[in-house]
């Protein structure tokens, strides 16, 4: 799994869409940097690498998996429903089991992130 969590940049190229870039090393970009996993340019080679007929968005978040080389997800509705439970065997006793999402309020956090989801 890679981050691609820094500010990345967005820029339009010769009139086409590119959508998101990869900072270069020489640009002097705080908390981003290039993409050292796959050395891509834009976000776009990475959706292109995974499926060279993609049509969509290149949108964020990406939750990459290093080992099978693919996009795991690209909703952060659904990104962020993993990231609450799905790698707590690699943590420690002190933080597993912590949950931002707990059983008892699931409902009432599907209904608010769902009228945020729309109306933000
Ligand atoms: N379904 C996606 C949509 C994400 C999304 O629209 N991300 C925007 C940034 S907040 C983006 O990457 N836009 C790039 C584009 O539309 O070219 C999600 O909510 O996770």
């Amino acid at each position: 799994m890679s981050r691609y969590s820094n500010p990345l940049r967005k820029t339009c190229s010769q009139g086409s869409y590119t959508g998101w870039r990869f900072a270069r090393a020489d640009e002097n970009v705080p908390d981003a940097g290039p993409d050292e996993l796959n050395h891509a340019e834009y976000l776009r080679d990475i959706y292109f690498k995974v499926n060279p007929d993609y049509e969509g968005r290149f949108t964020v978040p990406v939750l990459w998996d290093k080992k099978t080389k693919t996009i795991v997800n690209n909703e952060s509705s659904e990104i962020i429903r993993m990231l609450y439970t799905e790698f707590d065997s690699l943590l420690d006793g002190k933080t597993k089991g912590v949950t931002y999402y707990p059983e008892e309020s699931r409902k009432e956090i599907d209904e608010a992130n769902a009228w945020i989801y729309v109306c933000l």
